[in-house]
């Protein structure tokens, strides 16, 4: 960075799969594209199987490993911790982290239940540490760009908000009962792996949910026992079944607390949708629409458009206009799924050297988790909850 001090931001990564992975290569490919004072250095990553983690450490880049994520934290040549392991490990590994004063970044979703992330925010806020949750497709340009229309007002009142998140890995039922699939594990199935995403553009975009009326359905009750091995799929370890806990599908309606109205369809049996995240917004003056597997496109339509030209038109964000698209290739030449992340860190980043945590931080994942919670008392119990923040 010409002219500008940096400051060396070191990482330490608890966990090493998909998402690891994915983290890893943002911080290394930050640097190419843009300036920040901090700059990450890829210090430890932490992981219990020695041979699988120290095989990950030389491979994604990182310096040293640990086989225990409590030695991590204790490290004094740490700053960040990194937090990539399953759900349930989420709580312990923040609260200590940021009881030994690390600034923090996790996967979402941000915990279990609602008890554990009002306990992690408030961990956080006690110790002053930076802390972010990784909702990453909110970085996409064409979301960003989304937003900025709506902030510019381009279209008027928002009435509607309807998000999708579609996939279909584990259709088949003999994939096994992974992590993914357990209650105790992951908190909830496709509710807290991937309507949060859409909770979290929803917010993003439109504002704060005051009420929602859900159903959750859980299709395919028992699995063979198995585990993940890298990205979506898995392999079946033995021929013994096991209860799958959480939901394969969920749907729900809610009230923003602006008067937009919205649905919600999250589920893992939508065969054909591999990862479908997509959104629509209809305003007084217009509506825009985003689909993950095109995700440099916006969709925008305008009523004030003259008679005979009305239509959605295609906008490809990849101009200087577009946030963070500037800082690739020229127009037309398109980024992709880990660019979203790349936009995180650069966030996370600023934020480290700023003091101030970016947003979706803590706060936000405590407002998502009780949407979440919301949403299944409500399949439960087959009323309107409102969330109480
Ligand atoms: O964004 C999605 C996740 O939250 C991912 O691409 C896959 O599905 C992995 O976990 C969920």
């Amino acid at each position: 960075m010409v002219g500008v001090k940096q400051k060396e931001v070191r990482i330490g990564m608890i966990g090493y799969q998909f998402m690891g992975k994915m983290h890893s290569h943002a911080y290394r490919d930050l640097p190419f594209f843009f300036d920040t004072e901090a700059r990450p250095v890829l210090q430890a990553v932490a992981g219990r199987n020695e041979a699988a983690v120290k095989q990950a450490a030389e491979k994604m880049g990182w310096a040293s490993y640990e086989t225990d994520w409590r030695r991590l934290i204790e490290r004094d040549d740490i700053d960040v911790i990194d937090i990539v392991t399953p759900n349930h490990t989420h709580a312990d590994m923040a609260i200590a982290a940021a009881e030994a004063g690390k600034h923090i970044i996790i996967e979402k979703p941000l915990a279990l239940t609602v008890e554990q992330a009002e306990r992690m925010a408030e961990a956080v806020k006690r110790n002053n540490v930076v802390h972010m949750i990784c909702h990453n497709y909110r970085f996409a340009p064409a979301v960003q760009y989304a937003k900025k229309l709506i902030q510019d007002g381009v279209l008027g009142r928002l009435y509607h908000f309807r998000g999708n998140y579609l996939q279909d890995f584990i259709i088949d039922p003999a994939f096994p009962l992974v992590w993914r699939l357990k209650k105790e594990v992951s908190g909830s199935g496709a509710l807290g792996d991937i309507a949060a995403h859409s909770i979290d553009l929803a917010r993003f975009l439109v504002g704060d949910i005051h009420e929602v009326v859900g159903t959750m359905e859980t299709f395919i009750k028992k699995r063979p026992i198995g585990e993940m091995v890298g990205g979506l799929s898995a392999k079946v370890d033995s021929d013994q079944m096991g209860e799958v806990t959480v939901d394969d599908a969920v749907a729900f309606l809610a009230r923003f607390e602006n008067g937009t109205v919205a649905t919600f369809e999250a589920t893992r049996f939508a065969a054909g949708n591999r990862n479908k995240n997509t959104f629509e917004i209809n305003g007084e003056k217009g509506s825009i629409r985003w689909d993950m597997e095109n995700m440099n496109n916006l969709e925008v339509y305008l009523t004030e458009d003259a008679p005979g030209l009305q239509g959605f038109r295609l906008i490809n964000c990849t101009e200087d206009i577009h946030p963070y698209a500037g800082a690739y290739w020229p127009p037309g030449h398109i980024i992709g799924y880990e660019h979203t992340f790349i936009h995180l860190i650069y966030e996370f980043m600023k934020g480290v050297t700023s003091g101030e945590s970016p947003r979706p931080n803590f706060e936000d994942g405590v407002k998502n988790q009780k949407i979440l919670a919301a949403v299944e008392t409500s399949a439960q119990t087959k009323q309107w909850v409102t969330i109480d923040y």
